[in-house]
């Protein structure tokens, strides 16, 4: 890798985590009784949404202890976006993944997947554990 990609890669990531700490700062103001965790959310892990065979994009997201990986979701604007969700190990925040914004609630199962279907989105779109905890954003762009 060049040496300007590899700092383009990081400067993007610093970007996003900025980005998400705007996202986690507005929240507060934008959903009322959320609650942040911002220790957690200090690592932005970054991934674009693909299209599946049926040509809807589509992220899977996996718990992982009480943090979801990715955290920063890059996904097309004014598209449905279909979320997978799964869980690597045992972490009462992982049970419930919300978008409050687009009033989504999606059971994680213990074992395999769920899913859930977004509606056409702009713009950042935070989702929380059940507890209502910010643990990443969308980033309809
Ligand atoms: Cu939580």
């Amino acid at each position: 890798m060049s040496a300007v990609r590899k700092r383009s890669r990081l400067a993007r990531a610093a970007l996003a985590a900025v980005a998400l700490a705007a996202a986690v700062a507005a929240a507060t103001v934008v959903v009322r009784g959320l609650r942040t965790a911002p220790a957690g959310l200090l690592r932005a892990v970054e991934a674009t949404a693909r299209e599946a065979s049926d040509g809807m994009p589509e992220i899977l997201l996996v718990a992982k202890g009480g943090d979801w990986e990715p955290n920063v979701v890059h996904a097309p604007a004014g598209r449905p976006l279909r979320i997978r969700v799964a869980r690597a190990g045992r972490h009462g925040c992982g049970d419930t993944l919300l978008v409050p914004d687009l009033g989504i609630a999606l059971d994680v199962p213990a074992s395999g997947e769920a899913s859930a279907m977004l509606p056409p989105s702009r713009g950042e779109v935070l989702f929380t554990c059940g507890a209502r905890m910010v643990k990443g954003v969308f980033l309809f762009e």
